[in-house]
Parts: C-alpha cells; sequence; structure tokens
C-alpha cells in the first residue's frame, strides 16, 4: 500500500490577481469586471439565488466612481508592490508551489491592443522570476474572474466569438515570455461557475442577453470559452514543450438528502450539470446527456465546423479542481436551506458550517477525489481549498486561528487517505495562503489566511502582514511531508 503523499507533491497556497494585487489603474493597467465589484456587507441567502445580479447601470456608476474604498478588489492587500515580502513569508512556511494568476488587463488593458503593456509582462516576471529564486513553483490560471471591462461591455463578454482570438493572443503572448519560468498553466478558473455568476466569470451583463434567452446566451458563451481553452492548450504544448496545461472546477459534491429515489434523481442530474465543463475538457467532446438536455430546453449553440475536432485534439493534461464543501439536494420543496458562493443547498444535518454558511465536510474532499480520479484517470491537483473566518487579533498581536487548523487538518487527513487508496494527486494549494479580498462579497473580514493583513472591510488598516498560528502549524505539515498533522 501507498504510505503518504509521493516525495514531490507540491504543497502550497493559491491566489488571484484581481483579489490581492490592487494597483488596479497603475502602470497602464485596464480596467477589469473585478473593477467594478462593490463591497457587500450584508449579503443575504436571496442574493446568492438572484446570481449576485449586477446591471449596466450599475457598471457604468461604478465605472464613474473615483471613491476606490468602495471598490476593495481595486486596493486587494496592495500584492503588486508587497509581493516581495509575501513570498518570503511562503517560503518561510516552505511553499514548494504558488498559485498565482495573470490579470488580462495589466497585459491588454482593453483586450485589443496591438501590442502587449510591457509594464504589466515585467511585473509578472519579476513575480515568476522571484518565485523560481525562492524554490517556489508557478502555476499560473490564465483567467481568474478578471476578464477586461471593454470587451465584456463591448461585446458581451464572452458571448461574442471573437473574444477566442483576443484570449489566445494574450496566452500565447505570456506563454512566450515565461516560458522559462512557467511550466503549469490553468486556462479558466471555476469554469463551470459561469451559469452562477455570469458576468464574474465571463463578463456576461444580464441585462444585454435577449429575453427569454440568458441560459442560452451563457452556454453559448461556456463553448467558446472550450474552444479557446483547448486552442490555447494546444499553444501552450507547442511553445513550451513539457509544459502542463489543466482545466479547473468547481467540485461541488452534492449528496441526496433521503434515499427517497426522487432525490437521488435529482442529485444525479445535479452532478452531472458540475462535471459537464470539465467533461468536456478533458474528454474532448460534448456528453451526450447534456446535448440532449440542450435539444430538450431548445438551447442551440452556434458552433463553427472544426470546433468540434479541435475539443477532441487537445484535451488538457490534469484536473484541478476547488472544494470548500459539500452540498445536499431534495425533490422537495420549502426545507432549509444553505449558501455557499451563489450555490444553494438543503441543510446537512450531519455537518457544521461556517460563519458563512459553507458545510464544512473533510470526508466529502475524499469522496471527491476518488469519483474525479475514476472518471477522468488524469493525475490531479487541488488548488483551492480553506475556511473562511473572523479571526480575533490578541492585545499581543497574536491569532489563535484554531478552527482554521482543524479545518485544515482534518481535510488534509481525507486527502492523504485517497492518496493511499491510490488516486493521483500531486499537490495542494491552500486558499489562500494570505487574508485577500473576498471574491463573492467583496470582504475582507472574510478571512482565509496563514498571514493576517491589517486591512478592514472599509479599507482601512496598515496593510502589514504577521503570521497567525496556523502559519507555524501548515509550516510543520509541509516540513513533514504531511504526516505531522
Ligand atoms: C472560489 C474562487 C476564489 C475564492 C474562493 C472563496 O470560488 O475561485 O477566487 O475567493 O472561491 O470564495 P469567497 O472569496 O467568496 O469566500
Amino acid at each position: 500500500m501507498t504510505k503518504g503523499f509521493p516525495k514531490n507533491f507540491l504543497w502550497g497556497g493559491a491566489l488571484a490577481a484581481n483579489q490581492v494585487e490592487g494597483a488596479w489603474n497603475e502602470d497602464g493597467k485596464g480596467m477589469s469586471v473585478a473593477d467594478v465589484a462593490i463591497y457587500k456587507s450584508n449579503l443575504k441567502l436571496d442574493d446568492y439565488e438572484g446570481h449576485v445580479a449586477i446591471s449596466s447601470e450599475m457598471i457604468e456608476k461604478a465605472m464613474a466612481d473615483q471613491d476606490d474604498k468602495k471598490y476593495p478588489k481595486r486596493i486587494g492587500i496592495d500584492f503588486y508592490h508587497r509581493y516581495k515580502e509575501d513570498l518570503a513569508l511562503f517560503a518561510e512556511m516552505g511553499f514548494k508551489a504558488l498559485r498565482v494568476s495573470i490579470a488580462w488587463t495589466r497585459i491588454f488593458p482593453t483586450g485589443e491592443e496591438e501590442e502587449p503593456n510591457e509594464l504589466g509582462l515585467q511585473f509578472y516576471e519579476n513575480l515568476f522570476s522571484e518565485m523560481r529564486r525562492l524554490g517556489i513553483e508557478p502555476i499560473v490560471t490564465l483567467s481568474h474572474y478578471e476578464m477586461p471591462l471593454a470587451l465584456s461591455l463591448k461585446y458581451n463578454g464572452w458571448v461574442e466569438r471573437n473574444v477566442i482570438d483576443k484570449f489566445v493572443k494574450f496566452c500565447n503572448v505570456c506563454f512566450y515570455r515565461y516560458k522559462d519560468l512557467v511550466k503549469y498553466w490553468l486556462t479558466f478558473n471555476e469554469i463551470d461557475s459561469i451559469t452562477r455568476h455570469p458576468f464574474t466569470t465571463a463578463g456576461i451583463i444580464p441585462d444585454r442577453c435577449a429575453e427569454g434567452k440568458e441560459e442560452e446566451t451563457i452556454y453559448q458563451a461556456l463553448h467558446h470559452q472550450f474552444v479557446a481553452s483547448a486552442l490555447v492548450t494546444a499553444s501552450c504544448h507547442r511553445i513550451i514543450p513539457g509544459s502542463q496545461v489543466g482545466c479547473m472546477l468547481t467540485k461541488l459534491t452534492t449528496y441526496p438528502n433521503t434515499c427517497d429515489p426522487k432525490d437521488v434523481e435529482v442529485t444525479l442530474k445535479k452532478n452531472l450539470l458540475n462535471y459537464f465543463p470539465a467533461d468536456v475538457q478533458v474528454f474532448g467532446e460534448y456528453p451526450v446527456l447534456i446535448e440532449k438536455m440542450f435539444e430538450r430546453k431548445n438551447i442551440h449553440i452556434k458552433m463553427e465546423p472544426g470546433d468540434r475536432e479541435i475539443l477532441k485534439k487537445y484535451p488538457v493534461d490534469f484536473v484541478s479542481f476547488s472544494y470548500y464543501m459539500s452540498l445536499t439536494e431534495s425533490a422537495k420543496e420549502g426545507l432549509e436551506k444553505t449558501s455557499g458562493n451563489t450555490i444553494m443547498g438543503i441543510k446537512n444535518p450531519y455537518l457544521p458550517s461556517t460563519d458563512w454558511g459553507w458545510q464544512i465536510d473533510p470526508i466529502g474532499l475524499k469522496i471527491s477525489l476518488i469519483e474525479l480520479y475514476d472518471r477522468y484517470r488524469k493525475p490531479l491537483i487541488i488548488v483551492e481549498n480553506g475556511m473562511g473566518a473572523i479571526d480575533h487579533v490578541e492585545s499581543d498581536g497574536t491569532i489563535h486561528d484554531n478552527y482554521r487548523i482543524n479545518y485544515f487538518r482534518e481535510h488534509i487527513k481525507q486527502m492523504k487517505a485517497a492518496v493511499e487508496e491510490g488516486v493521483e494527486l500531486f499537490g495542494y494549494t491552500s486558499w489562500a495562503p494570505i487574508d485577500l479580498v473576498s471574491a463573492g462579497t467583496s470582504q475582507m473580514s472574510k478571512r482565509y489566511g496563514f498571514i493576517y493583513v491589517d486591512q478592514d472591510d472599509e479599507g482601512n488598516g496598515t496593510l502589514a502582514r504577521s503570521r497567525k498560528d496556523s502559519f507555524y502549524w501548515y509550516k510543520k505539515v509541509i516540513e513533514s511531508n504531511g504526516e505531522e498533522l
């Protein structure tokens, strides 16, 4: 039997440009969809069901608003200027890998320039070089919730097909520039999330979709992302020999609320939908049952000749995913619900929840790993897993975050058990190693880090970094290759 984690296991953490960098309009950067995201202090369960809607009017208002503090992603945690200090702290924990993303708008501010912005390119070159110097392997996401706002406004994001070429051009520029620095690439972060928050994921403005055609529009944009992902996988392999490209899905392991076959059936269908985007990227074709569903719903996806061949020819090399919680489904209406990142489910009485209602389920991670490996038979990497919590700073500056340590300990235990059962897992990057601006709510107080950042929800604070108890704990985990938990 395999014992413990493989020798070169990639322990580390994960970040996204728009949640950490700040400097939203420095050195030629253009505005992205993330820069118009408002801090939502009173996000309610119902808002999730409404996909945290955004409108043309809200975007226009936000674009004209100079008060950056209202838009926390414009400020981030100032990683743009402090990345060296942060990388030094990650290196102190012994990180083998760090997942970051490239902001498309630093390289092509509106997405349509002829030439890339050299200052943007230089920033990531400096970042990746510093990571290499510290022995930290970069894992780079090409699209993590931050497409150029100009493309969103002009083409309704990924809805228009010509966005594919613009994205491929951006990616190729990155591949040529970073070919000696980056081996692992991810195409679209949580690609399945397009149906839950189409604006954040794909720049789709709901009020610009033809009435009654919202769903079809979203799936059309998703098709364009599939084609782009395949084309980019091909060019990455061509430009960087030995490179590895992965898809990235939100793993939403979903259980039936009871053994009533009706509950089992709705759950099965939910799971098929969750898998669908990764299925296309791994198997290179649309699942038959999804195409039948489109037919039934009168959804017509426009494809160009050759699209299906492209998908088939360039599948991904590995599967990456985020895992925060499991969900429960029921065929019955009116049961008590819980939420998580625009995802709704039935309350599971066997599981505790975080302050944000995300149900904590370490065994669900093991189940996810087994399901994914059995389905895809590709190497897996967990690129997001963690717990958002309110931290309390003691008078001497220490932060005792045992709840976070417990969360990680229990998840890593299950991950280890899955590896020992034969799942091929090559890395784990926690979300997030340092406090950052929440993707869903733009809150700072929903803290994930091993490192505390002194900044509140209104953008006040010194931005000073300090080590929480979990910092020392994770350092030991890495040092012992997951043996000391
Ligand atoms: C994932 C996103 C991340 C991240 C995380 C936590 O869906 O890929 O960007 O932020 O969820 O979510 P939140 O920040 O809303 O707590």
